[in-house]
């Protein structure tokens, strides 16, 4: 596996259907991305953050045809929906991605002929049980005795096709191999054991293409203008596409299958939900392998929201709509939650009641101390600390919070660097309340002692702002301004800066009460 150098990083989310709105499942992911681009770009890395929309195939043919729309026009809509919403949510991608778009389509093109080109393409007769209302094959075991879809209850066909198949089984074994010599190339574990564990039996090949006659909205292959690429294929090579490491406009030889160096490619992360971890570990790779191409260097699968203990559906209704909940408490609280509930990998649960323990945590630990702090600091200091003063009180606490924070990033469990993170926050708290500040402050002879005591304070405050930007950015930047600061300073920089600069002024609340 290539090593990546440590000031670059391309990150990924999927790129979401164009058939339907966004909510807190997709925002989480991206949520879980943009926390991470932001950290590394703070840390004075190079980031490359990709999110986008996929919008080919059936899905999205039938969604516009529901709607009686054109599918263009539905993807361009959709398309439109999803970065408004990013950027109501504060997400800081670098490129948002269409499928339909003109480049990435020459290069789904060009990738699919190299395959061809390289042996790994062959075509043959599909058959199976075909639904015309569903418009899509079922197995023997999903029909059931009757023999009709699952879905409208409808009878199937018996229909033979031609389909064209890429060699997936021939990567196998090299797939496998890849796995066990870079254990943490997927993550976390459990998903690393279930690719594993998929991967023992037979790898059969993969259908790739679609009769035009059958489905029309897609990418026509390059060798056969009556079938279209199927659409997890075209969807999965936007991470190439928007890498810039093909360009499909030069002759084959000159194209960067051979050498991608100087572009993004490979991607340092995708990051996924544990629904599409086959189409990203078995799928992708072995493409990938096929036209000789570089592997991403790490998958992160995460897992599911549900609401209360039930699967979000439309069907159902109680679908979470993040913008509903950004419009009512601001877009950084609904990252806060999101973020710090689920623990990277694992399933979680959103329920107002849960919500709103989320927040009062935020109001009553974060916004708690920044109030104190800073109201402290202007009455008994005049909103400046003496240049003489160190305010090393917190100093362990910080250094715990900064290691936690610095590995938990590293690791990928975004919420324990939040709790981390939190943690410092409630031991300044805890340090307000031992120290009794007001009282020193009607003490003669305390005065070095109290300023110590709010300099240690506001370097933790300070240190928090910087450990939470990645998160909050919004909430943030508000905190520091009451310190007399225009920009959220670094990690690095939070530790350094001489307090005597900041002119702190009393902070309004940073996480208003909520009524009822
Ligand atoms: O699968 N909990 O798009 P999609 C957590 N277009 N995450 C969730 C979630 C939930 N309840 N629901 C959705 C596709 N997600 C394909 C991807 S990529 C080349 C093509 C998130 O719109 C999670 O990241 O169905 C999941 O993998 C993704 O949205 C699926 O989004």
């Amino acid at each position: 596996m290539s090593q990546p150098t440590a000031s670059r990083r391309y990150l990924t989310t999927p790129i979401y259907y164009a058939s339907g709105e966004p909510h807190i499942g997709h925002a989480y992911t991206t949520f879980l991305a943009d926390a991470l681009a932001r950290y590394h770009r703070q840390a004075g890395g190079d980031v490359f953050f990709l999110t986008g929309t996929d919008e080919h195939g059936q899905k999205i043919q039938e969604e516009a045809r529901r709607r009686g729309i054109a599918p263009m026009e539905l993807c361009d809509a959709m398309a439109e929906r999803f970065q408004e919403a990013w950027g109501d949510l504060g997400i800081s991608y670098d490129r948002f991605i269409r499928t339909t778009e003109p480049e990435h389509q020459a290069v789904v093109q060009a990738f699919v002929q190299r395959l061809m080109d390289r042996g790994y393409i062959y075509d043959a007769e599909y058959e199976g049980w075909y639904s015309v209302h569903e418009e899509r094959f079922f197995t023997e075991k999903e029909l059931g005795p009757n023999r009709t879809d699952p879905i409208a209850g409808r009878p199937v066909e018996r229909i033979r096709e031609k389909n064209y198949f890429f060699r997936m089984s021939a990567f196998q074994d090299d797939l496998i191999q890849h796995i066990q010599e870079n254990p943490e190339w997927i993550f976390p574990e459990k998903r690393r054991n279930e690719v594993l564990g998929f991967l023992q039996n037979p790898l059969s090949d993969l259908s790739i293409s679609r009769p035009r006659s059958r489905l029309a909205w897609g990418i026509p292959l390059p060798f056969d203008e009556e079938h279209v690429t199927y659409v997890w294929v075209d969807a999965l090579i936007n991470y190439l596409t928007a890498s810039g490491a093909i360009d499909p406009g030069k002759p084959p030889e000159q194209q960067g299958f051979d050498d991608v160096e100087g572009s993004w490619w490979p991607a340092d992360l995708h990051l996924i939900g544990k629904d599409i971890l086959t189409t990203h570990a078995v799928y992708w790779p072995t493409l990938l392998m096929g036209a000789g191409l570089p592997l991403p260097r790490r998958i992160l699968a995460h897992g599911w929201w549900v609401v209360g203990e039930t699967k979000m559906s439309k069907s159902l209704g109680n679908v979470v709509d993040p913008l509903a909940l950004q419009g009512e408490f601001g877009s950084d609280a609904v990252r806060w939650f999101l973020l710090r509930e689920m623990p990277t990998g694992e399933d979680a649960s959103y329920t107002p009641e849960r919500f709103l323990t989320r927040y009062e945590e935020l109001a009553n630990v974060l916004g708690n101390l920044s109030s104190r702090v800073t109201s402290m600091v202007a009455r008994y200091q005049n909103g400046r600390i003496p240049s003489e003063v160190n305010g090393r009180g917190l100093e362990n606490q910080i250094t715990t919070a900064l290691d936690q924070v610095h590995t938990s990033m590293h690791s990928l469990r975004v919420n324990e660097a939040l709790a981390a993170a939190m943690e410092l926050a409630r031991a300044a708290n805890g340090y307000v309340e031992t120290e009794e500040p007001w009282s020193l402050a009607r003490q003669d002879g305390k005065e070095d002692e109290l300023a110590e005591t709010l300099a240690s304070l506001l370097r933790s405050l300070l240190l928090l702002a910087a450990l939470l930007l990645p998160v909050m950015p919004g909430k943030m930047k508000e905190l520091v301004s009451s310190l007399g600061l225009s920009q959220v300073p670094t990690i690095e920089e939070a530790q350094r800066l001489p307090l005597h600069q900041l002119a702190v002024e009393k902070a309004p609340p940073l996480f208003p009460r909520i009524e009822d």
